[in-house]
């Protein structure tokens, strides 16, 4: 009965990620066109939403606090590896950002809590051939971005969301925020930030997702 449940679990899991790699393939979604953030507040072929959807692999760990690990590691001075108590005994920053996502939703001004990249950056030192940051997340996902993507005052590791701590489905306790890419950047679930100095193509960039995923360029594929 549990391994059926698996199996199904497995079979509709593949059947979304087959419909969503066929999406890349046909550019589905492109406008061709592009906006300035400047200017603009939509970026091109997105939709305002008002509710949050959920979006993932469909197997949504059960990450408690206790379970909680974050380790920061490759090319840095100095590694860290942080209980939760340790990661919220970092210095902690509010902010509020736009999501965008690549299957054309976009939500405004969603208050984040959370620590700051660049105070994670400060702890430990990329070492100077460093180039490239990968999150790993606790259902194995994985997405990639360029080390000055994640060196931004907009970039945080969030654990709550309006007030409120994360939810499971959202990625708690602790996720990635990089609001000025597409979201499938903002990795739920976060277990490990990983530097290093080649890049490697995280889970949905490897099935034809855009490798940098600017929703003002629509950078949805490659
Ligand atoms: N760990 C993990 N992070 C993930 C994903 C995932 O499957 N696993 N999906 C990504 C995708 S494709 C999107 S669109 C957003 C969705 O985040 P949400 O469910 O909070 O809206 O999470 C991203 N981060
Ligand atoms: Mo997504």
């Amino acid at each position: 009965m549990a391994d059926e449940d698996v199996e199904i679990t497995g079979r509709i899991k593949d059947k979304l990620i087959e419909e969503k790699q066929a999406w890349a393939r046909e550019g589905r979604l492109l406008t061709g066109t592009s906006a300035d953030p400047a200017r603009d507040r939509l970026p091109p072929g997105q939709l305002l939403v008002t509710d949050w959807p959920v979006l993932d692999l469909g197997a949504e760990p059960n990450v408690t606090e206790q379970k909680f690990r974050l380790d920061v590691d490759g090319a840095v001075e100095s590694w860290l590896s942080l209980s939760f108590a340790e990661f919220m005994a970092l210095p902690q920053a509010e902010s509020v950002s736009d999501i965008h996502c690549v299957t054309q939703w976009s939500r405004y001004d969603n208050r984040w809590q959370g620590v700051a990249a660049r105070t994670i950056l400060e702890l430990v030192q990329p070492k100077p051939e460093a180039r490239y940051v990968i999150f790993h997340a606790f259902d194995g996902y994985t997405t990639n971005v360029r080390l000055e993507q994640f060196d931004q005052p907009d970039v945080f590791l969030v654990h709550m969301w309006d007030g409120k701590p994360l939810s499971r489905a959202h990625g708690g306790p602790v996720r990635v925020l990089m609001p000025r890419l597409y979201f499938w950047k903002s990795a739920k679930w976060l277990r490990r930030i990983q530097f290093t100095i080649s890049d490697h193509k995280g889970f949905w960039e490897q099935r034809g997702y855009h490798n940098n995923g600017d929703p003002w360029t629509e950078e949805r594929y490659s």
